[in-house]
């Protein structure tokens, strides 16, 4: 909507899960990763963060909502992904000197490790990009608010090149297959809590590249490949390959976690049982037929195919029956889409 006055854009945009994780920068300022990362972008459906912002000359000062409580406009990240917006903007606009409201909100748990600050800021610069009608790739400037975040710009299957430059204008995210390439392709969300995490993920991998010899080991010699293989799988639509390095690149994530000193500890024991019933199905199926994945927080999601949901979210339901009947997400498939 556009007035005399006042600009006003909405935009929602969605969770994606990672299938090769991004852990660990190598510049803190310009989050910048020491690998490249891979993940599939979530429909909108049930995971979305959805944010207003209007910018008029009669509003006195900026101001931030997230989740109906008022924050400080005083964030870096904020800041620098407005800079960057401004300085790709025409600066002959009227608007560049105008305040802002924002008003955000995410219908899923915020900060309990189910990626609410990728959603989060790939949505605030979704909705920037259209107020001052930024053009070209935006998901450079979505990086510097949340690294993730990069990768929610695009739907389906995303890969985020940590690039080559020392300004981070090439670490960007791009779209290697779209979701209808695999339509059969489901994501399941187990919330084994939804509690606030004990450690962020901005500082768990900080003291990872500090304090833990596997990071460097993993960005060099095994993310290439993996990135490489995974890609091929996609393609191909091979789960069984795609499962074995989705679970295989999860447990590494939390191998550099516990190898991180005083270690970051995200899945509890509800998580391990989690991953050891994926096995055990995996095994009495004779080949992949779900994927696990857990981010920094304890709880799972998996990556399946249609036809197998059924049978899985009745053993999920048996093995793990839900305190809360209404609990989030468990047992509802998710698809994946394209944006
Ligand atoms: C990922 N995670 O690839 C990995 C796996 C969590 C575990 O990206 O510091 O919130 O804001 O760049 O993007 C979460 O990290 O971290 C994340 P910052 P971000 O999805």
């Amino acid at each position: 909507m556009e007035s005399k006055n006042a600009k006003i854009v909405t935009c929602v945009a969605p969770v994606n899960i990672a299938v090769i994780k991004y852990w660990g920068k190598l510049d803190e300022e310009l989050l910048i990763p020491l690998n490249d990362s891979l993940s599939g972008t979530l429909s909108t459906d049930f995971m979305r963060a959805k944010t207003t912002i209007m910018v008029s000359p009669t509003l006195q000062e900026n101001k931030f909502w997230l989740n109906g409580k008022e924050q400080s406009f005083d964030n870096k990240r904020l800041d620098n992904c407005l800079k960057e917006i401004k300085r790709r903007a025409n600066q002959e606009l009227p608007i560049l000197n105008w305040k802002l409201s924002i008003c955000s909100e995410n219908n899923f748990p915020t900060a309990a490790g189910l990626a609410s600050s990728a959603a989060g800021y790939a949505c605030l610069v979704s909705a920037l990009a259209i107020l001052y009608d930024i053009e070209g790739d935006i998901s450079s400037i979505a990086r510097r608010g949340s690294g993730s975040a990069c990768r929610s710009m695009y739907g389906g299957w995303v890969h985020w090149c940590k690039g080559i430059k020392e300004d981070g204008l090439d670490s960007i995210a791009k779209q290697i297959a779209p979701a209808s390439h695999w339509p059969e392709m489901r994501v399941l969300i187990l919330v084994v809590s939804d509690g606030k995490k004990k450690y962020g993920s901005t500082e768990g991998m900080k003291r990872g590249v500090e304090t833990s010899e596997l990071i460097t080991y993993r960005a060099q010699y095994v993310v290439p490949k993996r990135i490489e293989d995974i890609s091929e799988a996609i393609k191909k639509r091979d789960f069984n390959t795609f499962a074995q390095i989705t679970m295989q690149d999860s447990n590494q994530m939390h191998a550099i976690c516990l190898d991180t000193y005083p270690p970051c500890v995200y899945m509890t024991n509800v998580s391990h049982a989690i991953a050891g019933l994926v096995h055990a199905y995996n095994s009495y199926k004779g080949s992949n037929k779900v994927a696990y994945t857990f981010d920094a927080g304890p709880n799972a999601c998996l990556y399946l195919l249609e036809p197998e949901v059924e049978e899985f979210v009745s053993i999920v339901n048996y093995v793990f029956p839900p305190s809360d009947p209404q609990g989030y997400f468990q047992g509802m498939p998710l698809s994946m889409k394209d944006i």
